[in-house]
């Protein structure tokens, strides 16, 4: 399976965690929306990242449709995410949280980065900011109660929460200054020890 995306993308980093964790053979395409637009346009018609390409040829785009294929292919316990039931809805409660502080920080990184400065609107950027603190919030009060955000181990919920805190930390470092979410960071922490966590951190060059 080939991998389409960098991992500075937290949707990216987070589809290879679990390709990670699931032990599924993938090579991973290090291709940019900023400098390979046309490259990716061939692969996902809306030009993002990131997409899998499967053995046979069949494309996956975006990251929820991968990682419920990769889950399905390599999850057959469910432990990266229950299969039914209040503790599913618990762990894609808290999923959805982590996925939409990624979103977030990626609508305030475009705002301030890919606007000419004087086109910049600091009300929005205040307004997309203030969204992505109260998700910070969440899951720090959610982090702050065990080891994991749900149950006794790692599922997709500590998996997104620690993507986004980490791309907080490269995009928007400021939000994280004097450590507002302590349980957060320490959860990010713990995790980028694993293997998967800590092969996963982008970097540049
Ligand atoms: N919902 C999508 C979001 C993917 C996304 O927004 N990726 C960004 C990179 S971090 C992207 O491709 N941005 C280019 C664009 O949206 O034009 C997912 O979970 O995969």
């Amino acid at each position: 399976m080939k991998l389409i995306g960098r991992n500075l993308s937290p949707f990216v980093r987070r589809t290879a965690i679990v390709l990670k964790l699931l032990k599924l053979p993938y090579e991973q395409v290090g291709l940019s929306t900023a400098d390979d637009t046309a490259e990716i346009a061939k692969i996902n018609p809306v030009v993002r990242v990131p997409s899998l390409v499967l053995n046979d040829g069949e494309i996956l785009v975006d990251s929820n449709a991968i990682i419920d294929h990769l889950l399905e292919l390599g999850d057959p316990e469910h432990s990266l995410l229950p299969s039914r039931g209040p503790e599913r809805r618990a762990v894609l409660r808290l999923a959805a949280i982590g996925h939409g502080v990624m979103e977030k920080c990626v609508s305030s990184s475009y705002e301030r980065n890919r606007r000419p400065k004087e086109k910049v609107f600091d009300g929005w950027v205040n307004q997309v900011e203030s969204q992505v603190v109260g998700g910070l919030a969440a899951l720090n009060e959610a982090a702050a109660k065990d080891d994991f955000l749900y149950g006794d181990h790692l599922t997709l919920a500590d998996i997104n929460a620690v993507v986004a805190h980490d791309f907080t930390a490269t995009a928007a470092p400021y939000l994280l200054k004097d450590n507002p979410y302590p349980a957060l960071a320490a959860l990010a922490q713990r995790c980028n020890e694993r293997p998967a966590f800590a092969e996963t951190v982008f970097k540049p060059g």
